[in-house]
C-alpha cells in the first residue's frame, strides 16, 4: 500500500475523530438505504447472506442494552448488542453510523444459522478503525463458533502483532491461516475482507481492496456446529470472551461467493 493513501486514511481518521466533538443526532432515513442498494446493485447481491450496517441510531449514544442490531440482507439475522458499543459518526455515500467497541465487553451476537454455514466460497468484509492490537492471542472482527475449543468456521480478526488474519477451519479442526503482512495501521479507517473461492481454493486477504495475502487450500468451512452455543459474534466471540475489539467496525458483510475486489464494500474506492 502505497504512504500516500496510508496517510490519506490517516488524515480522514483525524477528521472523523474531530467531527466526533460536534455530533448531531442522525436520523438515518429510508433514502440513506435505498441509495446504497443502488450503488450495489452491481454486485451479486444475492450471494450476501448476512450486511450488519449499524444504521439505526444516534452518535456519540450507546446501543440500547438488548437493543437488536439488524441485518439488511432480507434474511432477519438480526443481533443483540452486548456492553453497550456506542454510535460514531461516519462521512461515506450511503452510510454515516458506525459503532465503537470499548475492547473490554462490547459485542454483538447473533444466532446460527444455515445462511451462515458458508461450507464452499464466502466473502467476509468489514470496514474498521482499529484503536489497539490484540493483547494476546486476537480481537476478532467477525467470528463464527462454538463453544468447543476449535472447530471455529471462519473469522477476521487483528493479532497481537496487528495484522489482520483470516482463518476458516474444517470438520477435523484442520485450519488455513491467513495474515497480512504488515500491521494494520492504528486510527486508520480500512476496509477488510477475507475471500475462499471454492472452485479454485484460493484464500485471500484484502485491504482496500488490495490482495495483501494469498494461498490455496482444500480446507472449508465447518457447515453444522456441534457444540453448545453455535453463533456468530461481532467485535468478539459469539459469547462473552477475551478477544474484545478495541475500535469502530462498521458495514461487516458477508456473502456465499469469492467477491471480485471491485465486489467488495471498500467505502474508499468504489466508483461513483
Ligand atoms: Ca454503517
Ligand atoms: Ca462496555
Amino acid at each position: 500500500m502505497r504512504l500516500s493513501f496510508l496517510l490519506s486514511l490517516t488524515s480522514i481518521a483525524g477528521l472523523l475523530a474531530a467531527c466526533a466533538a460536534d455530533l448531531k443526532p442522525a436520523e438515518v432515513s429510508r433514502a440513506t438505504d435505498d441509495l446504497l442498494v443502488r450503488r450495489f446493485d452491481s454486485t451479486s447481491r444475492n450471494s450476501v447472506v448476512a450486511h450488519w450496517r449499524f444504521q439505526r441510531g444516534v452518535p456519540g449514544h450507546a446501543v440500547k442494552p438488548e437493543s437488536l442490531i439488524l441485518d439488511s440482507s432480507g434474511n432477519d439475522l438480526h443481533g443483540i448488542a452486548h456492553g453497550s458499543p456506542v454510535h460514531r459518526a461516519m462521512d461515506f455515500p450511503g452510510n454515516n453510523l458506525a459503532l465503537r467497541f470499548d475492547g473490554e465487553d462490547d459485542r454483538i451476537a447473533v444466532p446460527d444459522h444455515e445462511a451462515l454455514h458458508l461450507p464452499a466460497s464466502m466473502t467476509l468484509e468489514a470496514t474498521v478503525q482499529v484503536e489497539r492490537y490484540a493483547n494476546d492471542g486476537l480481537e476478532q472482527i467477525v467470528f463464527r463458533g462454538d463453544s468447543r475449543a476449535g472447530f471455529d468456521p471462519w473469522y477476521l480478526a487483528v493479532d497481537a502483532q496487528g495484522r489482520l488474519v483470516f482463518e476458516v477451519t474444517d470438520d477435523q479442526n484442520e485450519t488455513s491461516i491467513l495474515r497480512s503482512p504488515r500491521a494494520l495501521p492504528i486510527g486508520a479507517i480500512l476496509h477488510v475482507a477475507g475471500t475462499l473461492d471454492d472452485a479454485t481454493g484460493t484464500q485471500s486477504l484484502w485491504i482496500n481492496a488490495e490482495r495483501v495475502a494469498t494461498g490455496h487450500t482444500k480446507i472449508r468451512a465447518i457447515a453444522d456446529l456441534s457444540g453448545p452455543d453455535p453463533g456468530i459474534g461481532i467485535g468478539n466471540w459469539q459469547i462473552a470472551g477475551p478477544q474484545s475489539f478495541c475500535g469502530t467496525i462498521d458495514e461487516v458483510r458477508i456473502s456465499n461467493i469469492a467477491l471480485a475486489p471491485h465486489e467488495l464494500l471498500t467505502p474508499f474506492l468504489r466508483p461513483q
